[in-house]
């Protein structure tokens, strides 16, 4: 009993010691990833003109239906739904899908600020009213039916490509502000997820509750589980869970750090995971493969465990 207790204590040490020191002193220059709430006139203004720059560059890896780099982006998501939503790579797929946004928002557009993320528990239940859907600091208000496009804003008269769900078609942004939804991102809910213990169980509820907040507050195709991310306001809002993530991992960082598991099987069709080769067994692992199709290389889950470990290197405010 005595030894094992001690073998088990070496592991973790072993373990932790590379995350929490070695790997940290490889991050020497953070980016800061601010609240939309936080930022200046002229920080909005710049992430909008880099937005809508990632929207007008070429797209680069001849995937069918993709024009832009947006576009692009959003097929990645598209494409991997059934294996990265209502499973344990939930959290991590979503947290290096926003860093490969941000990454080449700063590549591609020279934006030089980090990911604004948008704090939706101060707008919980009343997101019809949020700074972020601003005409012109924002990104434009709700969807008018019967169409349901934006009807102002920077991007109210840019043409998706990407979308809804699989299809590949040309279409607005649409938004349909459900506050019944909205609220499910209230302080509540966001409090019970902080709470739970370990992963298995923080997951699934940041997933049903405040993930779901967000896409069905807004509606539309944030709806959409396939095309969300045709909706810029996709990226603030992933940036925001990862937050929670972060602080959450914060609270016990040399357990929270390692700690990762959650059903690795579709929950629904085309029920094709785990892939073949990649993490194979039911449950979710540190060495499960993370892609963006080479828009930035390759990761495991492990690589991006920590925020500022190195492969990532930021910090929210
Ligand atoms: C980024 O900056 C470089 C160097 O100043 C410039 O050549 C390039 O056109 C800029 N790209 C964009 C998308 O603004
Ligand atoms: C929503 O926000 C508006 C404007 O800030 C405010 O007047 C209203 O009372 C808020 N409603 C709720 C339910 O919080
Ligand atoms: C959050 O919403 C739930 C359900 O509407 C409500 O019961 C709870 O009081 C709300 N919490 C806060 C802090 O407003
Ligand atoms: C951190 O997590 C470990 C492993 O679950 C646990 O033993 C320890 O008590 C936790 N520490 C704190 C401060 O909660
Ligand atoms: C993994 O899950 C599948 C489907 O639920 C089940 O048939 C199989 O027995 C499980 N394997 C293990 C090792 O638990
Ligand atoms: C990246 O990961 C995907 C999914 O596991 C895999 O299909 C692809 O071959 C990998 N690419 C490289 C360059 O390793
Ligand atoms: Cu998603």
């Amino acid at each position: 009993m005595k030894l094992s207790l001690v073998v088990l204590s070496l592991v973790s040490i072993g373990l932790s010691a590379p995350f929490a020191k070695g790997k940290r002193a490889s991050c020497t220059s953070k980016t800061t990833r601010k609240s939309w709430h936080s930022l200046t006139r002229e920080e909005k203004l710049s992430y909008i003109e880099a937005e809508k720059c990632l929207m007008s560059k070429p797209a680069k890896l001849g995937l069918t239906g993709a024009r832009t780099l947006f576009d692009e982006l959003q097929l990645f998501h598209v494409y991997q739904t059934p294996e990265i939503h209502g499973v344990g790579a939930f959290l991590p797929y979503h947290r290096f899908f926003v860093h490969a946004h941000e990454h080449l928002l700063k590549t591609e557009c020279n934006y030089t600020g980090g990911q604004p993320y948008w704090n939706e528990a101060l707008d919980a239940g009343n997101f019809s009213t949020s700074i972020v859907l601003d005409p012109e600091t924002g990104f434009g208000g709700n969807g008018v039916a019967p169409s349901n496009c934006i009807q102002d804003g920077p991007f109210k008269d840019y043409v998706n490509a990407i979308g809804p769900g699989e299809a590949i078609s040309d279409h607005c942004i649409d938004r349909i502000v459900n506050e019944c939804m909205s609220v499910m991102g209230n302080s509540t809910f966001v409090n019970q997820c902080m709470q739970m213990q370990d992963y298995k169980t923080f997951w699934p509820c940041v997933e049903a509750a405040p993930h779901s907040a967000g896409h069905g507050g807004i509606g539309g195709q944030m709806m959409n589980v396939f095309s969300s991310p045709g909706d810029p306001l996709f990226y603030l809002h992933h940036a925001y869970l990862d937050k929670l993530w972060a602080d959450w991992q914060s609270q016990n960082l040399s357990a929270r750090l390692l700690d990762i598991s959650g059903t690795n099987r579709a929950p629904f069709p085309p029920f094709s995971f785990p892939l073949p080769g990649n993490d194979p067994g039911n449950v979710t692992t540190l060495s499960h493969v993370l892609t963006v199709y080479g828009a930035v290389p390759n990761v495991t889950i492990a690589d991006v465990m920590d925020i500022q470990g190195g492969t990532l290197c930021y910090e929210y405010v």
